[in-house]
């Protein structure tokens, strides 16, 4: 079964359709191959100085390049792209809000044998969520095009719904072949992983996932990010980011304060009676 791809135009309620059907989906050519060039050109000399992987799942020959709010300003505006946002709020719907969970530029080198097939959520500790019960909404954006022989993206679909700490091979997977520059959907339980890179040149993604704000993020943002970057960034891609209390009460500062006071002394609220979340996050 291969996956479905959709066009730039799709909506999010699309898109989840989609992720609730097959657990993954292809948007393709959501951004240029010129915006993507950009990209990669203020990435390069953060990814020429990141270490290969240190085992077998982050790959002994694949660079995963973080930190990427502060590092890159173009990729602040595909981690807030509006067709991301809106299909991670529709598929999180069931909760408070989602945050930004994790950035990074994961360029897989030649010779990368296939990474193993997993649950990106199982990063929760391997906390057994209930099947259908999304709590991550993920994507990888085609810095190059990826194609099987360089390491496109294997997805079993449909494995979503199915029991938890499966083993899967190669041959049930299908590869998420695209163009630079289009978009892989996928959600935090479907199973998948890097495939081999064959060819002779880096197979280059950038992963920009969500989760719910009721899970600790995988990326720590408020490290990741230098405050004198973060207090340059609008309020909303703030909140995004996790500056802004999960459900009620999580993350709060010491007197009920919240996060963005903190970081932005002025103007910002305070006390558990003021719900901040903006429509773009919910
Ligand atoms: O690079 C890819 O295609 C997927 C990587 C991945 O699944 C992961 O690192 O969790
Ligand atoms: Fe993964």
């Amino acid at each position: 079964m291969a996956l479905q791809h959709l066009s730039p135009t799709a909506t999010p309620v699309r898109v989840v359709e989609a992720l609730k059907r097959d657990g993954a989906v292809i948007v393709d050519d959501l951004a240029s191959a010129e915006v993507m060039d950009a990209v990669a050109a203020e990435l390069a000399p953060w990814l020429e100085r990141t270490p290969t992987g240190p085992d077998a799942f982050s790959g002994f020959h694949t660079r995963r390049t973080g930190g990427l709010v502060a590092r890159s300003p173009l990729c602040r505006d595909l981690i807030s792209h509006s067709l991301a946002l809106g299909a991670a709020g529709k598929l999180l719907e069931h909760a408070t809000s989602f945050q930004l969970h994790l950035t990074q530029a994961i360029s897989i080198g030649p010779g990368e044998p296939a990474q193993p097939i997993h649950r990106d959520q199982w990063a929760f500790d391997f906390f057994p969520f209930p099947a259908g019960y999304d709590v991550q909404c993920n994507t990888i954006w085609a810095m190059t095009d990826f194609t099987v022989a360089n390491g496109a993206t294997r997805i079993v679909p449909g494995s979503h719904l199915l029991a938890d700490r499966l083993k899967f091979s190669q041959a049930d997977t299908v590869a998420a072949e695209m163009a630079k520059g289009s978009v892989l959907f996928y959600t935090g339980a479907v199973y998948h992983g890097g495939g081999a890179n064959q060819s002779r040149a880096a197979r280059v993604g950038l992963n920009i996932t969500y989760a719910v704000t009721w899970l600790r993020q995988e990326e720590n943002q408020y490290l990741s990010v230098p405050f004198e970057i973060a207090r340059t960034l609008p309020v909303d891609f703030l909140k995004l980011i996790g500056y802004r209390r999960g459900a009620y009460a999580l993350g709060y500062v010491d007197d009920l304060r919240d996060p963005l006071e903190v970081l932005l002394p002025r103007g910002a609220q305070s006390g558990f009676g003021s719900p901040d979340a903006p429509a773009s996050t919910r």
